[in-house]
Order: structure tokens, then C-alpha cells, then sequence
């Protein structure tokens, strides 16, 4: 996510970090390069200049106070972008039941794909929650909605005959009162115009949502701003869904735009998988954009993908006593790439980001485990059972089965091996657990 404005953020605080001396030469230099990498992700013009503007005549008056200066001119840089998007988050407080969150915005922007990750994120908080199919505009958007639904086990209404949203809610109207939570999806258009803006008013009249989001594409980078002003005048909106995050070097743009259009950022997407969604909290994402780390939400992300699950106790026993086969192995490279790329994980670790590993050989890695994965799949039940059956002729059958090669199937045995080793060491402590451990070893953030 933002990975450019990121990677370039890093840098050039890196080369700030190691420069020796600190003068008024090296802190223009340092704040040149931010202004470049904040205009490259879209931020405005005169943002940017105002930013760097702050940020020198604070960072001025500690040059020549030596080492000290040089983590508080960090620490100002941290605080002006934090500034900038809005410093208090706006998570979104369930305050009533049932709550209610209607999400609209134009084609394609994702309200139906956000609908079921808003559903999957309250449900992993133990909320009861529904879905409600109110696009009657598009073809198969009910179709859409109910299976993304099926997928997190969320209850879907909705009537694919019905043409008209309001007339939807009246015929759930008792079915939604039984949930905790409420997230209702709705027409999209190709422009705010006044027939969105009716149909919209109308099922805000009968629905009557505690929060009405929009779910915007941060692909519009700036433009956002416009956007946002535009749906905050016509309708009531409470906040913004930032989408698309991850494919867009633009959304440093379309995140300080909403701040400044007063609209409130309180999720954002960072790709297709339902997993992909994040609340939208200032201070960590600016961490974790200048690679100061973010434990909490990697933190988060293991508790959820740990609770999901229903504890293995037999998998723990067999990682215990040494025990450990590829099937185990496979399940958990499946929960690894649950919990998303590896560039990802990484990026919330405090300090990786700044050691700056190569994304090259973080997606080296990534292709590894996906080759693992289908090698995996060519083996027949007894040898992920029993690797230890698995000789030459076997991994000549595997190699041919899966499309890979011999030397393939050989590498993703000893790094099973060597797995095996290291889950034995680790006396069946899970991802949990393992994740508890970084805690108390992960210095918190100097300032
Ligand atoms: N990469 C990425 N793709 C996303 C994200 N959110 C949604 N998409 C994709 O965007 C496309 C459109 O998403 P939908 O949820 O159907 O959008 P919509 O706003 O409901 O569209 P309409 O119903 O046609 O108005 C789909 O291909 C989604 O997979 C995101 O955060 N990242
Ligand atoms: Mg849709």
C-alpha cells in the first residue's frame, strides 16, 4: 500500500538518519525530497508546500543541537503528516442496535465488495450482522452480495424482482431489527445526479442509517476532494471509504483530500480478498508509512486469523511431539497468506520497514510459497501424511504432477525440514502466540 510515497519516504529519511552533520544544506535537501515524494503520490500542490514549510521552520530551530535534533526532526515530520490526515481517527462507534451503515458512490468504486468486508470485520468483533441488497439498478448485484455473503456466513436480504430499494426495507424491515449491525449496499450511477440523489434520500428516509459512507477509489488521487464535497453537500454522508489502496500510486492524494473536504476517512481497502480492509487510524498509518512499524495492527491481524479458527489442539500435540507433517505445513502456509503478502506483514514490523528488505525478494519468497502450495496439491494424502515416504521416484511423479521441477519438489522438503525443526523448538505456540512475543520485544515509537 502507497508503497512509492513509502519507499521514498524511508530514503530519504535513511540518508537523513546517516548523515553526519546537520545543517540547514541537509535539511533542505530532506524536506526537497519529502515535498517530492508527497507530490508524486498526488498530494496538493499547496499541501505539500505547506507541509514542508512547517516542517522547516520547526525542524530549524533544533539544527546544531546534534544526534538529538536528528530524531526530532523525525519526529516533527511524523507529526505534520499525521496533521495533515486528520490526527484523531474517526472509527466508527456501534452505539445502537441495530446499526445501520448504508454505503453509495459511483460504479465500480466497490461498494459491494466493501459491504461484505465491513460485514466479515464487525462479525470477527462478535457483532450479529446482515447484509441488505438495496442495487436494484445493476444486473446480478443481489447475486453478487448474497454470495460474497455465503463466503463470510453473514444472512443476505434482499429481492432481485424488486425494483425499488425503499420497498426492499419495508419487507425486511422486522428481519433487520434481529441484528446488531446492518450493512446495506446500494445503486451505484455513473455521475452524482439528481436521480442518485433522490433514490439515495429516499432509502436513508426509510432505512434510517446511523452512518452513510461513501466508498470511494483512492485511484482518483486529488480528486477525491471534489468528490467528497460534492456527495457531503448533496447528501448526508459521515465518513469515506477509501478503496483501492493497493493498486494506485495516488492515494496519498486521496487521503489528504477527504481530510481536507472535512469528510472523515474511516475505512480504507487494500485489495480484492474480503481480509483487505483496514479502520483508518492517522497515527499508525504514518508509522507505518515512514516504516516506524505498526505491531498493532499486524497484532490484530494474528488475533483474527487465530480466532477464526478453532484451536487445534491435535495440531499443537503433533508440533509437540515433532509430529508435524505437510499437511500441517500446508495449512499453515494457508494461514499465512491469509494474513496477506509478505511485503505486507513485513511493512508492519517496526524496523523491517527501515532495514528495507528488496520487495524483489519479498515476492521471490511469495511466488515460493505459491509453488509450494501447488506442489502440494499433486501429493497424494499419504505422503502429506508421511513425507517421509516421499523418494525420488515420487518427487519425479510430484514435479510432473504440479508443472514443477524436481529440484522444486526437493527445496520444498527441506524447508519442511527445516520447518519442522524450528515449530518443535517453538513447542506448538501459534500464530497468537508467537505474535504475543514480538510485544513485549518491539521497542515502542521513540517519540
Ligand atoms: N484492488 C482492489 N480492488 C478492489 C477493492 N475494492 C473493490 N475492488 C474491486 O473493484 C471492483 C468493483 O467492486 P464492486 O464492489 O463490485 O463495486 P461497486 O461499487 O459495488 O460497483 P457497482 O455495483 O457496479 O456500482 C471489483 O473488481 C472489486 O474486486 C480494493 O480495495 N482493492
Ligand atoms: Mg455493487
Amino acid at each position: 500500500m502507497l508503497n512509492k510515497l513509502s519507499e521514498a519516504l524511508k530514503s530519504s529519511m535513511k540518508k537523513f538518519i546517516q548523515a553526519i552533520f546537520i545543517d540547514e544544506k541537509t535539511l533542505n535537501q530532506f524536506v526537497n525530497e519529502i515535498q517530492r515524494a508527497l507530490l508524486q503520490s498526488d498530494v496538493a500542490v499547496d499541501l505539500v508546500f505547506e507541509i514542508s514549510e512547517n516542517i522547516k521552520k520547526r525542524a530549524k530551530e533544533e539544527i546544531g543541537k546534534g544526534e538529538v535534533a536528528k530524531e526530532y526532526i523525525i519526529k516533527i515530520v511524523y507529526e505534520e503528516l499525521v496533521k495533515i490526515l486528520g490526527e484523531k481517527g474517526h472509527k466508527i462507534q456501534i452505539t445502537e442496535k441495530p446499526f445501520k451503515i448504508l454505503l453509495i458512490g459511483l460504479f465500480g468504486n466497490g461498494k459491494t465488495t466493501t459491504a461484505a468486508k465491513i460485514a466479515k470485520f464487525f462479525k470477527k468483533r462478535g457483532y450479529n450482522v446482515c447484509l441488505l441488497a438495496l442495487d436494484t439498478f445493476r444486473p446480478a448485484a443481489y447475486e453478487q452480495l448474497v454470495q460474497l455473503g455465503k463466503q463470510i456466513n453473514v444472512n443476505v436480504f434482499g429481492d432481485p424482482d424488486e425494483k425499488n430499494a425503499v420497498n426492499i426495507i419495508k419487507k425486511y424491515e422486522n428481519e433487520i431489527k434481529k441484528y446488531d449491525i446492518v450493512i446495506a449496499d446500494s445503486s451505484g450511477r455513473d455521475a452524482l445526479k439528481q436521480d442518485m440523489i433522490d433514490e439515495i434520500k429516499a432509502v436513508e428516509n426509510a432505512l434510517k442509517p446511523q452512518e452513510i459512507l461513501l466508498v470511494q477509489g483512492a485511484d482518483i488521487g486529488q480528486g477525491a476532494k471534489e468528490q467528497a464535497t460534492a456527495f457531503k453537500n448533496a447528501l448526508n454522508i459521515t465518513g469515506v471509504v477509501l478503496t483501492k489502496m493497493d493498486g494506485t500510486a495516488k492515494g496519498g492524494g486521496a487521503i489528504t483530500a477527504c481530510s481536507i473536504a472535512g469528510a472523515p476517512i474511516k475505512f480504507i481497502g487494500t485489495g480484492e480478498k474480503i481480509d483487505d480492509l483496514e479502520e483508518f487510524e492517522p497515527k499508525r498509518f504514518v508509522s507505518r508509512l515512514l516504516g516506524l512499524g505498526d505491531i498493532e495492527t499486524l497484532l490484530e491481524k494474528a488475533k483474527e486469523i487465530a480466532e477464526e479458527k478453532t484451536p487445534d489442539k491435535e495440531l499443537e500435540k503433533r508440533i509437540m511431539s515433532g509430529k508435524f507433517n505437510l499437511l500441517d505445513f500446508k495449512a499453515q502456509l494457508e494461514a499465512m497468506s491469509k494474513m496477506g503478502p509478505l511485503s505486507k506483514i513485513i511493512d508492519m514490523l517496526p524496523g523491517f520497514g527501515m532495514a528495507g528488505i528488496p520487495k524483489e525478494m519479498l515476492s521471490v519468497q511469495q511466488d515460493k510459497l505459491k509453488k509450494f502450495k501447488v506442489i502440494m496439491d499433486s501429493m497424494t494424502k499419504e505422503e502429506l501424511e508421511h513425507p517421509e515416504i516421499i523418494k525420488s521416484s515420487r518427487i519425479e511423479r510430484i514435479a510432473k504432477g504440479s508443472g514443477t521441477s524436481v529440484s522444486d519438489v526437493k527445496e520444498l522438503l527441506k524447508q519442511y525440514e527445516q520447518i519442522k525443526k524450528l515449530m518443535k523448538g517453538l513447542k506448538g505456540k501459534d500464530i497468537q502466540k508467537l505474535a504475543k512475543r514480538f510485544k513485549g520485544k518491539i521497542p515502542k515509537l521513540p517519540f
